[in-house]
């Protein structure tokens, strides 16, 4: 893949970084993206209507078994090309921010640090009322297993549709944006909100945008860098440049 002199030159003079990923940055591990029809058992329902509270309340025990088993998948997924090249990027600028919609923690177990997890990390477990941590899960055969300390039921510590965004991780990823000179939009649609708002906040402030994805999304006619192509052939190449 071939880079233009002019964003061979941006990255080489840039300062500050900051990066949003999204599920397509998993999908080379084998994760599936939030959009790809889901499969076997769960091929018949919606993920928008699942990663609600209104299903978890319907029907906590379906909303469970999802869970279980996308983590399942994550656990026998390992991170990519893409999330390796991500952590070797960091070291090349003075100030880099890495924010993920994603829950699956690839990026932490490639190595990067200080990951803002906008939509929390479905390997973590919260009491769904008191939303503090059960760790670790108590031994039953209940599904979903009651909170040792009040007995309601557990819940993945993910955020929901309907549910606001953990407020330090979305502070602290909107500043990013303000601030820096690049930002990367990595493996999203940009469909999902307050996200998909970030990469909008840096076109405003004058940063250049780079997008990396195998399709069109609504960002980018925007960018001014439309990366063609899948993470983890894209990010190792860049990374050979700067
Ligand atoms: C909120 C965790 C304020 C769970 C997720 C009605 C009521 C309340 C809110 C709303 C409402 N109507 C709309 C909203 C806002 C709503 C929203 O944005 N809806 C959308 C669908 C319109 N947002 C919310 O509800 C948010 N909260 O607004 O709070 C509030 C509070 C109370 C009341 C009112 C308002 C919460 C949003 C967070 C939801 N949780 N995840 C779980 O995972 O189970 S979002 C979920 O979707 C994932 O995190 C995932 O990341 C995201 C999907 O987006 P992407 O990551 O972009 O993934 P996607 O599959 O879409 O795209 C993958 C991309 O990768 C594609 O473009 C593909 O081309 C590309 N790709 C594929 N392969 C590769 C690749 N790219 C690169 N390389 C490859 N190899």
């Amino acid at each position: 893949m071939n880079f233009s002199d002019a964003l061979v030159r941006v990255l080489r003079t840039a300062t500050r970084v900051a990066v949003l990923t999204g599920a397509g940055i998993s999908a080379e591990s084998g994760v599936p993206t939030f959009r790809e029809a889901q499969t076997g058992l769960w091929a018949q329902y919606d993920p928008q209507e699942l990663a609600t509270p209104q299903a978890f309340a319907r029907d906590p025990k379906l909303v469970w078994d999802w869970y279980a088993w996308r983590r399942k998948l994550v656990m026998r997924a390992q991170p990519n090309a893409g999330h390796v090249a991500l952590v070797a990027l960091a070291t090349r600028f003075k100030a880099f921010t890495l924010i993920t919609q994603n829950v699956d923690g690839l990026h932490q177990r490639a190595g990067s640090s200080a990951v803002l997890e906008l939509h929390g990390n479905i390997m973590r477990t919260i009491c769904a009322v008191e939303r503090t941590a059960i760790d670790p899960l108590p031994h039953t055969t209940q599904v979903p297993p009651p909170c040792p300390r009040c007995g309601q039921p557990a819940r993945p510590d993910v955020v929901w549709f309907g549910e606001s965004l953990p407020r330090a991780a979305l502070a602290t990823a909107v500043e990013a944006a303000q601030h820096c000179e690049v930002f990367f939009s990595i493996g999203t649609s940009a469909l999902v909100e307050p996200a998909a708002s970030i990469p909008r906040i840096a076109l405003e402030r004058g940063a250049t945008v780079i997008e990396i994805n195998p399709i069109a999304t609504p960002l980018t006619p925007h960018v001014q860098f439309a990366l063609v192509g899948a993470a983890g052939e894209v990010l190792p190449n860049l990374l050979k440049l700067i």
